[in-house]
């Protein structure tokens, strides 16, 4: 299997920023560039290649009845900034590779086979994530499809038409029932295999994330000469609401609340300037719906309590509050079955990151391959998996694919 590491690493090469580190932006020129790769390797076998009006790319090898609804695998390949090689990419490169074994092997498939390669996984543009299985699974509205700006106010469709993706939005959503499943490998992102040194988790439920935009407006002015109790200074209201995002989340009844401030940005940004503004994008998530919304309404109070005590102007926009999935019972039970016919050591859990499986997990059965990635370390340079690991998980999913397809 060395032409799938040799391949990994040709993709790793395709970012915007410097070796080890990858950055790949949806829509960027790094992004297109990488996707004319991936379609490239997809006619050398052969597969059929499909692009929609946001750019999820559908690579089709069709089966002996290709009037049955298909079975589908993949993952994303855009890469939030000095990120790492591996997350996402196993599962669109990996689901490659999975194919070419079948095919080399002479199995044909009785139920079609689909291998996506999902657009804009990460939030980095748009500040939402899984856009494109959002929008293929019909959970994102046109309107709001429409409505979505980057950083520099520029819109979904200006992209869209730069990147010369044909098609109307309104075609994105898959007719109900288009795939019979839906399997994706990735790394697991956190480092429960690799410390219980476990070949192979199956993933049982992944969590549900929520996103919230935060804009602050103080007053500003001269940092010399505007008394303490004069101040409304938009950076510490900014401060004391991370804190309280950290604290939500540390007080949570459930170990499995986590939040995040990623973003935090104030303006001017002078050192004898009181921060005017200040901009925050937080990340809050729990395996469990109703705990996470509660925390998401704790935390809307302490930003509420928080800028009326400073005297603050704020704006709450919530990017996102998606429902847990659940993966279904016999998707999970085929992936064992064929971790055990591969001598693999396995074990059901849990995924404290999203996927684009979250997504396709409403239209379909869906489950996930997770494979060890070394610390847990993941959005980031070190972000590892050996070959080994990585062949371990392109096999199981291979025969999972071989089992799901042949019937
Ligand atoms: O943030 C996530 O959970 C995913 O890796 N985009
Ligand atoms: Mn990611
Ligand atoms: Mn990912």
């Amino acid at each position: 299997m060395q032409r799938v590491h040799q391949e990994l690493e040709k993709l790793a090469s395709i970012s915007a920023s410097p070796n080890p580190s990858v950055t790949r932006i949806v829509y960027s020129k790094e992004d297109l560039e990488a996707r004319a790769y991936f379609i490239a390797l997809c006619y050398e076998i052969g597969l059929k290649v499909r692009v929609d009006a946001i750019g999820n790319t559908f690579a089709r090898w069709e089966g002996k009845n290709p009037s049955l609804s298909a079975i589908g695998t993949g993952s994303h390949i855009d890469a939030i900034p000095e990120s790492g090689m591996y997350d996402g990419t196993v599962g669109v490169f990996g689901g490659l590779e999975a194919i070419r074994y079948l095919m080399e092997s002479g199995y044909t498939p009785e139920r079609s086979l689909e291998l996506l390669l999902f657009t804009s996984e990460e939030p980095t543009r748009f500040g939402i994530g899984c856009l494109g299985s959002r929008m293929l699974s019909g959970q994102l509205s046109l309107s709001n499809a429409r409505k979505l700006r980057d950083t520099k106010n520029r819109c979904l469709t200006e992209f869209l038409e730069r990147a010369n993706f044909k098609g109307q939005l309104e075609s994105v959503a898959l007719k109900k029932g288009y795939y019979h499943g839906f399997v994706e490998l990735h790394i697991e992102q956190g480092p429960i295999l690799e410390k219980e040194n476990i070949d192979i988790g199956i993933v049982t439920k992944i969590a549900a994330p929520s996103a919230l935009r935060v804009s602050l407006t103080g007053q500003g002015g001269h940092a010399g000469c505007v008394l303490m109790n004069d101040r409304r200074d938009a950076g510490c209201a900014a401060a004391e609401i991370t804190l309280a995002v950290e604290r939500i989340a540390q007080e949570s009844a459930s170990a499995d609340t986590v939040a995040t401030t990623g973003i935090l940005d104030i303006k001017p940004r002078a050192i004898n300037s009181i921060p005017k503004e200040a901009y925050l994008e937080i990340d809050l998530r729990d395996t469990d719906v109703i705990t996470r919304n509660k925390a998401l309404e704790d935390l809307k109070e302490q930003i509420n309590t928080i800028c009326n005590q400073r005297n603050i102007e704020s704006s709450v926009e919530l990017l996102n509050c998606d429902n847990p999935a659940i993966c279904q019972t016999d998707l999970v039970d085929t992936v064992q079955i064929a971790a055990e016919k591969l001598g693999l050591s396995h074990k059901k859990m849990i995924s404290r990151a999203y996927h684009d499986s979250l997504f396709m997990a409403q239209i379909c059965p869906t489950t996930m391959i997770f494979i060890p990635c070394r610390s847990g370390i993941s959005h980031h340079p070190d972000e590892y998996s050996t070959p080994e690991q990585i062949e371990k998980g392109i096999y199981t999913l291979a025969l999972t694919l071989k089992s799901l397809s042949g019937k």
